[in-house]
């Protein structure tokens, strides 16, 4: 055994898609740091390591952390089309065997007996594994706490909508749902409400995925990648009833409170932090639609020319392999105007004091990284939480808008920009941002509850 002075093993298993493994890498780190005589064994595939240790810079990196690459569930000479849950489909199907041999080698080589298994909540599996081996299961939810409810929930939500045949069914909201009372039918995640979604036979993740609400009020903690002031009291009663070790350990993608800035030659391989600082405050549309949605052609046309006529400034991050999509001539007509980037320093921009408005997917890690930064957002929905998440912003908290039939066109974006950046409505919402930006920065200092609640985590793994 290489640390048998060490006294705990910790044993983490990462989601490997989307941005879920690096908020739970950033929480491991944190409490390696935290509990240097526990050793953590983390299991991923090696395409997301890689990503996640180019990413923190493995200087970074504790000692007591040691990464497995898992099995990725692809065969051999596999051709993708373009879908992308196609790898998480094969993914999920080489689950959990796939994380059983980790398991089997992270035991032998550590040899110290696993104390604790942390998962993503999306491995639902994990409370059998945690079963077998007689430890606690504590799942982290990277989304938001709105929609674990709803997986929470999703069998009394079936009974009620599975089969309702309205044509207006979409339009009702979760009344019944301490504190969904403003989400609709139709911002469910597809896997909720098979009416929702053209095949009727679930697939492997969607059937991970529907086990959830089953699986979870089995472990014995649940992690949010929240802060408990952000919750309606309603949503926090009603889950601390049911999950009274329910943790809120604030937002893992981000440094909070924020680093000092950084030096630019690190980052700002693009310019682009340079090049907001000759803007003026508050006045650049950033763009992104985040790691895995695709914004459609028709619609990266109508952006861009809807960016181009309204005269503001803008920093799109786009990857090369979509800039065909933008129209002839575009990049050379509005070199003086914006920038295009294939990948940008998010959480530096987001705090730039140029930045005005986000034009954002509502992916869960980017829209706390806008509130974190007080900067309000226009969002074009794609899937899974994205609706969930607009409608929250749009409906509970009032910090952003969602671009109407959330369908890009020229004529509904450049109102959008104006409505935020020009209008007495947008200056509503920046306010209503600040001030949950305040409540962040409180919840997120040394006293705030988030420390408390990550404390509780740390003696709890250290039983
Ligand atoms: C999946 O979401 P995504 O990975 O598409 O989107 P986000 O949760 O918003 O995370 C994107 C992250 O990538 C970073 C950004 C976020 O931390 O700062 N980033 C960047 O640094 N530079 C760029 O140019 C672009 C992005 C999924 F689609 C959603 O449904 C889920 O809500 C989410 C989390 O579960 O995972």
């Amino acid at each position: 055994p290489i640390e048998s002075s060490r006294k705990q093993h910790v044993v983490v298993m990462a989601f490997p898609f989307g941005t879920h493994a690096i908020p739970l890498f950033n929480l491991v780190r944190k409490l390696a740091i935290a509990i240097p005589n526990t050793h953590f064994s983390f299991f991923n595939t090696y395409n997301s390591n890689k990503l996640i240790f180019l990413a923190s810079n493995s200087s970074n990196i504790p000692s007591n952390i040691k990464a497995y690459n898992i099995g990725d569930g692809v065969p051999m000479n596999n051709v993708f089309t373009n879908h992308p849950i196609e790898a998480v489909e094969l993914f999920v199907k080489a689950t959990p065997e796939n994380f059983y041999k980790g398991l089997e080698a992270a035991i032998t080589e550590i040899g110290i007996k696993i104390s604790s298994l942390i998962t993503d909540a999306f491995l639902s599996f994990a409370v059998v594994i945690s079963k077998e081996m007689n430890v606690p299961w504590i799942p982290v939810w990277v989304s938001v706490p709105y929609t674990f409810s709803i997986h929470v929930y999703i069998d009394l939500i079936r009974q009620l909508y599975e089969n309702d045949e309205d044509s207006d069914s979409g339009d009702k909201t979760l009344e019944l749902i301490p504190g969904l009372s403003k989400i609709h039918i139709k911002d469910l995640p597809d896997v909720i409400l098979p009416i929702n979604r053209t095949n009727l036979e679930e697939s492997p993740f969607e059937c991970m995925l529907s086990k959830l609400g089953r699986m979870l009020p089995q472990s014995a903690n649940v992690d949010m990648n929240f802060y408990q002031e952000l919750y309606p009291i309603p949503l926090l009663d009603d889950l601390k009833s049911k999950f009274p070790n329910l943790l809120n350990v604030g937002y893992l993608t981000l440094s909070m409170p924020p680093p000092p800035p950084p030096l630019l030659s690190d980052l700002d391989v693009t310019g682009c932090l340079s090049w907001l600082d000759r803007q003026k405050a508050m006045s650049v549309a950033y763009i992104s639609f985040g790691t895995v949605a695709t914004l459609p052609h028709n619609e990266t046309l109508e952006l861009a020319e809807a960016v181009e006529a309204s005269g503001v400034p803008f920093l799109w991050s786009l990857k090369d392999k979509w800039k065909d999509y933008l129209p002839n001539g575009f990049l050379e007509r509005t070199s003086m105007q914006g920038k295009v980037i294939p990948w940008a320093p998010q959480t530096q921009v987001l705090a730039h004091s140029s930045t005005g408005v986000f034009v954002t997917h509502f992916g869960s890690n980017s829209v706390n990284e806008s509130i974190a930064n007080g900067v309000p957002m226009i969002g074009r929905p794609f899937f899974g939480d994205h609706p969930v998440n607009g409608r929250i912003v749009e409906e509970i908290q009032g910090i952003g808008l969602r671009v109407e039939g959330d369908v890009l066109t020229k004529s509904r974006v450049i109102k959008s920009l104006e409505l935020v950046l020009v209008h007495e409505q947008g200056k509503e919402m920046r306010k209503k941002v600040q001030s949950l930006k305040e409540i962040v920065l409180k919840a997120a200092g040394p006293n705030g509850s988030a420390a408390k609640d990550f404390k509780t985590l740390v003696e709890k793994l250290s039983m």
